[in-house]
């Protein structure tokens, strides 16, 4: 792979022929897959990874998300460890297939959301609304409250039995921050809610090069100042080597409130955050997180992706430019 950023577009592993071709005519080259349970296993990586290459796609990172965003490795509850044994396993196939990254995303409930429907800043077209105030009301999910230590001491248990197989296999962990980023919500300590917990999650791992983040600039812009400078932490985690996945994504607001917008109606100025990526000479992947839902009978869900995907790209090729870098 060249040493230039590189466009990706997550896929799950279902991913129909057509999907494959609209991908190709988007200019895409490399995908992140998400990999339903059923199709977990290291002969249907194998047989996606081949038919992907066929068509030009090359897989940079993957993860299960059953495995990932599992409760009982989160919280400690009694089957974590055969829990671990399979997102072992998955780094395992992984690193036989080549593929240098796996995810962990440390979301017991998965993302958080207040709601799905057009909000103030959406143009019309549904999308993700999150109201901190209102997410605030629900009860626990499991049971009880878990606090700040406990969650670090699950998450050093899981390091503990982790890593030592990404050194073995060659896969690093791409850690995403707890979307929407606040200190707890549904009873449970979010672990990376700030730039600050980033840099305890790493030093816990004793600065591994094994452990490195999904840089979701969708959450550092939910969280505002509270989750960090998001200028200042891209150059910073760059330089260390830590970003090895980039989520684009704008909000309208910092929280309590926010609702996911196209790249361009956000209170963040997108261009600004690509000439820092370029500046920072980041050269791992950039993707399209969420998008709102553009009309069904104009596309849908597609014709969103496709364009903010080529909103991204134009972003890109005009920092490369001011850089006086060639399209790679
Ligand atoms: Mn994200």
């Amino acid at each position: 792979m060249n040493n230039q950023m590189k466009v990706q577009q997550i896929i799950d592993s279902n991913i129909s022929d057509d999907e494959i071709l609209f991908l190709k005519q988007m200019g895409i080259e490399y995908v992140s897959v998400q990999f339903s349970y059923e199709h977990c296993s290291y002969d249907h990586l194998m047989q996606l990874q081949e038919r992907l290459r066929r068509n030009g796609l090359t897989i940079t990172d993957a993860g299960c998300i059953k495995v990932y965003k599992n409760p009982a490795i989160h919280l400690g509850l009694a089957d974590r460890d055969a829990w671990i044994e399979e997102y072992n396993n998955f780094t395992r196939w992984l690193g036989k297939a080549g593929i240098p990254v796996n995810y962990m995303t440390w979301e017991p409930n998965q993302v958080l959301t207040s709601q799905f429907a057009i909000g103030d800043r959406t143009r019309g077209s549904v999308s993700r609304i999150v109201d901190i105030h209102e997410l605030e009301k629900l009860p626990h999910t499991h049971g009880r409250e878990y606090g700040e230590e406990e969650i670090w001491a699950n998450f050093k248990y899981f390091l503990d039995a982790a890593l030592p197989v990404c050194e073995e296999a060659n896969v690093k962990i791409a850690l995403h921050p707890n979307d929407p980023p606040v200190p707890m919500l549904v009873g449970i300590h979010n672990l990376i809610h700030s730039a600050a917990d980033y840099k305890r999650a790493f030093a816990l791992a004793g600065n591994s090069p094994y452990l490195g983040m999904k840089l979701c600039v969708g959450c550092w812009l939910e969280g505002g100042t509270a989750f960090g400078n998001l200028l200042e932490d891209i150059d910073y985690f760059c330089r260390e080597k830590k970003v090895l996945c980039v989520h684009f994504r704008n909000v309208s607001s910092p929280i309590p409130y926010f609702e996911e917008t196209l790249l361009e109606d956000g209170y963040m100025d997108m261009y600004r955050v690509m000439q820092q990526l370029v500046n920072a000479e980041y050269d791992g992947v950039i993707t399209v997180d969420h998008v709102p839902d553009f009309v069904e009978s104009c596309g849908g869900k597609n014709a969103a992706y496709a364009y903010t995907i080529g909103y991204m790209k134009a972003l890109l090729q005009c920092a490369r430019a001011g850089k006086g870098q060639r399209e790679g």
